[in-house]
Parts: structure tokens; C-alpha cells; sequence
């Protein structure tokens, strides 16, 4: 390496050695995080067809990129947590000895950037020197995973400053190899700070500062260290004298946390004077402030947000913000204006563009132009609704944690929780259908708990167990609710609006988060009187909405049955409480 490099820091130069011994790049560049290194890079990746540039007067600073056709997810199936032991994993995770992983792997690295540049990607988690940023340095061969990263997370020189001479960093490798699917791994090694990911260029196998560090790495490390990384949107309630409140909320991926995160408020409130703010869309980092509350950061520093069903009615504020330095990933290319486009933008679908797979594409055939799974990654600050605690390091005090899932039934509208213990039940019995965010059938309920399934870089049993333990540390915890926006009826229509009316639940959680409402008791927990949900300018009939927070106890038994099947999968370190919770929750039943 050159007399140039950017730190001292010996067990990051030494890493660095190592990883080029093995993988053989040609050159290796550190990104700075200056304006000017990044436009190169564009002008490189646009050169190679990497990067296709958008019209610059509609899209300033915006680029369309396609992932090759079997690397549009991410894969759980190729996803693993490699602990000494294999129960550390615990039976949720895929998990493979890491000395034979390490071996395993080394052969695909073995002279994968041959010809190639490594970049080398120093990026912070959190806001760079603050007590709660962590630090990562991303090794990788794509210029995609670059400027992906320099917008999702903050990258430069002076997170190296921060670090210093630590060993303390998470060390990230990743080659985009051949994209063979059959050897595409997405491994962490939570007791050695690694992350080793190859054969993919999608999304959140690759770049790794997100769900590979500050989800799976960080909930390893929030276990040992007391707080919590989760799966989780948060949001600022303004009330009309200027209070804020904060919500955090979890739900499985591509099931509304960026919708959520960004909502307008329906004309009722606004006229009021009501506002919401954006902190964070995908992530959270929680822990206990000095006041004895939750206190949580958004460890990003962007939005990698699902495209399809994005449009001015759903989400304004999405939409605005990528209207500038947005990299778009498997969208629609209108080729007429060189703009971009995707189902449920509009309904005008360009006559002259190419599909996600760069194929000739019109709307007639019935196919779909941009793929399930289309992105956008785009800046917090273009926001227009990002809230002024974005970059505090403090974060933001929580008053309510929110659990949600797609369901067709079961789930009402929302209830509350009758304690942390019940809160954390409600989380481990969480239940979604599967979408196009991964790779595998989509519509599937599968238990998905906490949202985290994907994402808890140990034992799931173990988790729950820190749930409970950072409950009773938690002098004032917010309290826990579960909502369910995708209640069909039989004809397989949402029957809840969703989106901005949304708000109407949040409203209805802070009230009872601060006595002001009573509710009616469930054997599932606390759920609304109809007459305390503000339905003013509502299209939607009370009998209707009734409907929606009926609580059906056939169904909730048979779901019973479920969850004591995926106790039992996710086997013995799953704690006595929840099954407290459960057997109580089947006697209120009925049983
Ligand atoms: P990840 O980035 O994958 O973690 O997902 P996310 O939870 O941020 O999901 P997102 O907000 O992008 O929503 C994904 C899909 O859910 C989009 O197709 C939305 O249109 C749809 N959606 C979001 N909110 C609602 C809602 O309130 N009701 C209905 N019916 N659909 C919604
Ligand atoms: C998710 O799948 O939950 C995402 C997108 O937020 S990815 O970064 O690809 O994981
Ligand atoms: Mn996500």
C-alpha cells in the first residue's frame, strides 16, 4: 500500500493486508467521502453500464442501476450466523463453524478482485465521534456498494480520526465475484467484529453497514452491552403547542415502516396544527437515557426504501426525497426523458422504456416493468419531513414501541399490551406474510418476531430473554402495542385505508399512553373503544371499524397452537415468562 493512507491505525492496515493478500485486487483506493471522489466514481460506474445517469434536469445528481436477474433480495436461506458454538445461533439462524466458513469462503475470495480496485469504505453507524456511534470499515469491488454506502451511512476520513489506533471496528469484506447464486454467502461472525459476504450486489447482502452490522452484528453486541438494535422506524408526533412525541415502531420488511416513518398527517390534525417527523425509516438503536427513559438513534444516514406503491398520495415525502442524489436500483427506464417509473407511481406507464431487467418493456403484456423489490436509496437530509433530532446524538426519548405484521385476520387494528413482559409476548408471536423483500415465496405467513427474525445475530430464545432483562432496567419503558393495517375482507381488499390515516391509531396509542382514554379488555390485551378513534373526514363506517378491532377467539386459539410449535422450533432458551404469557393468554381464551 501507498505512503498515503489515511490512518496509522495498525489492526486496520494489517486487516486490509490481509484481505488484498487473499482476494488480489489490482488497486486499492480509500474512499474519502469528498464530492469529487464520488463524481469520478459515477463517471466510471456510468462508462461501464454499472450506472445508467438519469435526466439531470428532472433528477439532478440521479442514476438508475440493475442488479443481475437472480440478485434482486436478500437470501435468507444464504445467511449465516457463525458462533463457536452452534447454540449461540440458536435454531432460527442458519450457522456454519466459522473456521470452516472462513476456509469455505476464502476459496471464492481467493483472487476475486483480480484486475479489479478494492474500496476500502470507513463508515460510522451513528454520528461520527458521538458516544454512541460504531464504526466499520467495508471492504469491497463495487463501485454500486460505494456510493450506495456514502449515501446510507457516514463515510470519510474522519471516522478513521475517531477510531484512532482501536481495534474496535467492524471488519466488512465483499466481492461481488461471479453472482453465482450457489455460492453466494452473507456470513457474520459476531465473536470476531466480521462480516464476510460474496456472490451478491443486492441491497442488504452487501451493503453491510446495514442489516449485516446494525442489525445482526449490533443486536450481538447490544446483548453484551445492554441496549437493543431493532428492525424499527421512528417518528415525532408534534402536537399543536409544540410537544413532540416519539414512536418507535417494528414491522417485517416491505410492510409500511418508511410509509409510516414519513406520514402526512390526515387534514383533521393538520388543520389543528399537528406534524410528523421523520427520524428513522428501517433502524434503531435503543438505550436507557439518564432520565431512566428509552432513548433512541437512527444509526443510518439514508433511506433504502421500496420503490413500487411510492407516489404522491401514499407517501409525498418518499417521493420528494428522491427526487435528487437518488440512486435507483431495478426501477423502469422511460426512455422518452430518461426518467424513471414503477408500479403504483402512476398510471401512466412509459410506452418507450425497459424493464427492470433492461428489457423492452410496455405495460401491455401485462408484466410487471420494475422488479417487487425496486429501490430507492437516497439521502435523510432531502427529507422534507426529517426531523431536527436526526443528527442529535442524544436520539430522541420513546413513549410507545409498536409491533405490526401483515395479516389478513387475526390481529386487529391494534391493542395494547398489558406490560413489558405482555409487550414482549406480543413481539415473539408477531406473524407477517412474506414479501418480495427476500428471496422466496411471497404471501406466506410465516412468524416473524419483532420483525427481526432475519436480523437477530444470536439465539432468538436469548433475545426475548434481553427483552425482559431491559425491562426490568428500564425505569419508565414505553408502552407496547400491536397494530395490523392489512386486515382484508373477502374479497381480499384492505378494508383499513392505511397510509396517512394511520395516524388516527398513533393518536389513539399516545392518548393511552398517557391515561387520557380507557379501552376495552381482550383476552389479547387492551383494544379501542370505536368512539376514541378519531374518524372525522373518514370514509370508513363504524360497523366497519368495529369489524376491525374485533377480536375473533377461534382464530387467536388456533394461533395459540402456532405459536407453541415455533416456541418449540425455536427451542430450550426460549424463557419461562412466555410461556407464562402464553398458557395465561390460552386460559383468557376460552380453553
Ligand atoms: P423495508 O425497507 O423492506 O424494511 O420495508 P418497510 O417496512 O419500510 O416498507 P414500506 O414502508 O416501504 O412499505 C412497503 C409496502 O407496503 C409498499 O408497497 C406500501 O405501499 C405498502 N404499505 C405501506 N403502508 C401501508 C398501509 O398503511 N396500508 C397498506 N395497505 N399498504 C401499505
Ligand atoms: C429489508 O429487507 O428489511 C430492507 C431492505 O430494509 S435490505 O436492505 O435489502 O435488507
Ligand atoms: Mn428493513
Amino acid at each position: 500500500m501507498s505512503a498515503t493512507m489515511p490512518t496509522k491505525n495498525r489492526y486496520v492496515l494489517n486487516w486490509i493486508d490481509e484481505m488484498a493478500k487473499m482476494t488480489r485486487p489490482e488497486k486499492i483506493l480509500w474512499i474519502d467521502g469528498t464530492e469529487k471522489q464520488a463524481d469520478e466514481l459515477r463517471r466510471e460506474a456510468c462508462s461501464t453500464g454499472e450506472l445508467t445517469k438519469l435526466n439531470q434536469d428532472l433528477l439532478p445528481g440521479c442514476y438508475l442501476h440493475r442488479t443481475a436477474i437472480n440478485d434482486v433480495a436478500r437470501v435468507e436461506g444464504r445467511t449465516f450466523i457463525c458462533t463457536r458454538k452452534k447454540e449461540d445461533a440458536g435454531n432460527i439462524n442458519n450457522w456454519i463453524d466459522p473456521k470452516e466458513c472462513y476456509a469455505r469462503l476464502s476459496k471464492l475470495y481467493d483472487g476475486a478482485m483480480e484486475g479489479k480496485t478494492m474500496y476500502v469504505i470507513p463508515y460510522s453507524m451513528g454520528i461520527v465521534g458521538s458516544d454512541f456511534a460504531k464504526y466499520g470499515i467495508e471492504l469491497t469491488d463495487s463501485i454500486y456498494v460505494v456510493l450506495n454506502m456514502l449515501i446510507m451511512t457516514r463515510v470519510g476520513n474522519d471516522v478513521l480520526d475517531a477510531l484512532g489506533d482501536d481495534p474496535g471496528f467492524i471488519k466488512g469484506l465483499h466481492a461481488k465475484a461471479q453472482l453465482d447464486e450457489e455460492n453466494r454467502y452473507i456470513c457474520h461472525f459476531p465473536e470476531d467484529n466480521t462480516i464476510w459476504s460474496v456472490n451478491s450486489g443486492y441491497g442488504g447482502n452487501v451493503l453491510l453497514g446495514k442489516k449485516c452490522f446494525a442489525l445482526r452484528i449490533a443486536s450481538y453486541l447490544g446483548r453484551k452491552e445492554g441496549w437493543m438494535a431493532e428492525h424499527m422506524l421512528i417518528l415525532g408526533i408534534e402536537f399543536p403547542d409544540g410537544e413532540i412525541k416519539y414512536i418507535s415502531a417494528a414491522f417485517p420488511s416491505a410492510c409500511g415502516k418508511t410509509n409510516l416513518a414519513m406520514l402526512i398527517p390526515p387534514e383533521i390534525y393538520r388543520k389543528k396544527g399537528f406534524k410528523v417527523w421523520t427520524v428513522g425509516d428501517d433502524i434503531a438503536w435503543l438505550r436507557i437515557g439518564r432520565d431512566g427513559r428509552l432513548w433512541a438513534v437512527n444509526p443510518e444516514n439514508g433511506f433504502f426504501g421500496v420503490a413500487p406503491g411510492t407516489n404522491d398520495k401514499s407517501n409525498p415525502n418518499a417521493l420528494a426525497t428522491t427526487k435528487k442524489n437518488t440512486i435507483f436500483t431495478n426501477v423502469v427506464e422511460n426512455l422518452d426523458n430518461e426518467t424513471v417509473w414503477w408500479e403504483g407511481l402512476d398510471k401512466n406507464p412509459p410506452k418507450n422504456a425497459l424493464n427492470w431487467k433492461g428489457e423492452k418493456w410496455d405495460a401491455t403484456d401485462g408484466s410487471k416493468g420494475a422488479h417487487p423489490n425496486s429501490r430507492f436509496t437516497a439521502m435523510a437530509t432531502n427529507c422534507p419531513c426529517l426531523s431536527d433530532k436526526f443528527n442529535d446524538p442524544a436520539g430522541v426519548p420513546i413513549t410507545a414501541i409498536v409491533f405490526g405484521g401483515r395479516r389478513a385476520r387475526t390481529a386487529p387494528l391494534v391493542y395494547q399490551s398489558t406490560s413489558w413482559q405482555n409487550g414482549t409476548f406480543v413481539g415473539s408471536i408477531m406473524a407477517s406474510e412474506t414479501t418480495a423483500a427476500a428471496a422466496g415465496a411471497v404471501g406466506v405467513v410465516r412468524r416473524d418476531p419483532m420483525a427481526m427474525r432475519p436480523f437477530v445475530g444470536y439465539d432468538m430464545g436469548d433475545y426475548w430473554g434481553h427483552w425482559l432483562e431491559m425491562g426490568k432496567m428500564i425505569p419508565n419503558p414505553p408502552k407496547i402495542f400491536h397494530v395490523n393495517w392489512f386486515r382484508t375482507d373477502d374479497n381480499g381488499q384492505f378494508i383499513w385505508p392505511g397510509y396517512g390515516e394511520n395516524m388516527r391509531v398513533l393518536m389513539w396509542i399516545l392518548a393511552r399512553c398517557e391515561g387520557k382514554v380507557e379501552a376495552k379488555e381482550t383476552p389479547i390485551g387492551y383494544v379501542p373503544f370505536v368512539k376514541d378513534l378519531e374518524l372525522d373526514g373518514l370514509d370508513v363506517d363504524e360497523k366497519v371499524v368495529e369489524g376491525l378491532l374485533d377480536v375473533d377467539a377461534k382464530l387467536w386459539l388456533d394461533d395459540v397452537a402456532g405459536i407453541r410449535e415455533f416456541y418449540a422450533q425455536v427451542g430450550n432458551r426460549v424463557p419461562a415468562e412466555l410461556y407464562d404469557e402464553l398458557n395465561a393468554l390460552e386460559k383468557r381464551l376460552g380453553k
